[in-house]
């Protein structure tokens, strides 16, 4: 039997940012830009999150909310190190491991695991709590399942400084009650769909019948119906494969100019869809990182109608999530198109269906190379 381990940092930069500076211990901080120019919030601590402060929200929402909050500039270079680190002492555990970002990964601990011995999936998970709080400092929430999606839910449950543990055979009950949109690959506009369905639930999901999956799924209706019942079996993904081809570029001068923007990003993204051409893939998501005058980072996604790696749509939906962040006054430093959630071979070209939004800002640049890919 599998043991998975979905391990995710509690508001990590800002974490940090209380671990290196004390001053700020117990207090509402805020990671993220200026709000005189249209920062963002990175994240918030666990202090502030009272106050209804979220990430991707604008700075001056979250001071307004939270008037005592201390806004702190970002530390990149720093979160990656810390991430590192934290990374190195999930490899005491096991090899098996996925990160899915600088704070997140799922760990395969089928290997740590002896029952007969009395080392539990609970007390791994226990012991890797505390070895990554006494070696860095950083809590840590962790879901233990068979599954990866069950235990990415569960990681998410108790937070902060969360432990919860799926035993095998209980996947179903844990997410019968859960809201739908929690499952993997159930986004907010798919949510919306089976909820006029009368499904908010993962266990009302769950009950619907086979030809139901079908025609609300197509293609996906197996892998699906699987989750609803925590039953997937996709393994902890290790492979330093593919995930996401990206171009970015850094401007001399920060530029303001819509048809100068709408040109580099053009290129970007056409640069981006001939690289994927090269190596055979076809992408759904496509990302824009921005960076402003004053270094805030974020990127802005969204999901074509149908994988691609022709130059038009990506270009297409690139300068739509592009444009909308474009007001007056605003400079550029940098700009990056990339591309991800690749289609597997057997399913590449299916009929268009809508798109699909999803807007997280991510202040990190992680997956991104640091240059250009070699076209
Ligand atoms: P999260 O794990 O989503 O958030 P968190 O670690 O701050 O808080 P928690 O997990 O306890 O809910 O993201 C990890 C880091 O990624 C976060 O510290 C800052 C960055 N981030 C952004 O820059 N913008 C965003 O919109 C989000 C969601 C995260
Ligand atoms: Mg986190």
């Amino acid at each position: 039997m599998r043991h998975i381990i979905h391990a995710d940092l509690d508001a990590f930069y800002a974490t940090v940012e209380q671990l290196d500076n004390p001053e700020l211990r117990g207090k509402p901080v805020l990671v993220g830009g200026r709000p005189e120019s249209r920062g963002v919030v990175a994240t918030a601590s666990y202090e502030a999150r009272p106050f209804g402060v979220r990430s991707a929200m604008p700075m001056r929402t979250a001071v307004r909310l939270c008037p005592q909050g201390i806004i702190v500039r970002p530390r990149f270079t720093r979160y990656r190190e810390m991430s590192r680190q934290v990374m190195e002492v999930f490899r005491e555990f096991t090899e098996v491991i996925e990160p899915l970002s600088l704070d997140e990964a799922y760990l395969d601990i089928s290997g740590a695991v002896n029952e007969s011995e009395g080392r539990w999936p609970l007390g791994v998970a226990l012991d890797l709590k505390r070895r990554v709080k006494s070696q860095t400092g950083l809590t840590v929430s962790v879901g233990v399942s068979v599954s990866k999606s069950v235990s990415k839910i569960a990681s998410d449950l108790d937070k902060p400084d969360g432990l919860v543990v799926v035993p095998p055979g209980d996947q179903a009950d844990f997410l019968a009650p859960l809201a739908v949109g929690k499952l993997w690959g159930i986004g907010p506009k798919t949510a919306e769909r089976l909820k006029a369905e009368g499904v908010d639930t993962i266990g009302a999901l769950a009950e619907q019948p086979p030809e139901w999956f079908e025609r609300m799924f197509g293609q996906r209706a197996n892998s699906v119906r699987l989750r609803s019942i925590g039953l997937d079996d996709e393994p902890v993904n290790t492979e330093r494969i593919t995930k996401s081809v990206s171009s970015e570029t850094t401007f001399p001068d920060d530029l303001g100019d819509p048809e100068e923007l709408r040109r580099v990003l053009e290129e970007l993204a056409g640069g981006v869809a001939g690289s994927l051409e090269r190596k055979g893939l076809q992408g759904r998501t496509v990302t824009v990182k921005l960076r402003l005058a004053d270094f805030t980072t974020f990127t802005r996604q969204s999901t074509l109608p149908s994988p691609s790696n022709e130059p038009g749509p990506i270009q297409e939906l690139a300068w739509r999530l592009f444009s909308a962040e474009l007001t007056t006054g605003r400079t550029f430093r940098l700009l990056g198109v990339g591309v991800s959630n690749f289609a597997e071979p057997d399913e590449i070209r299916q009929l268009p269906l809508s798109i699909e939004g999803d807007f997280r800002a991510y202040g990190t640049g992680l997956g991104w190379p640091e240059r250009a890919p070699q076209a």
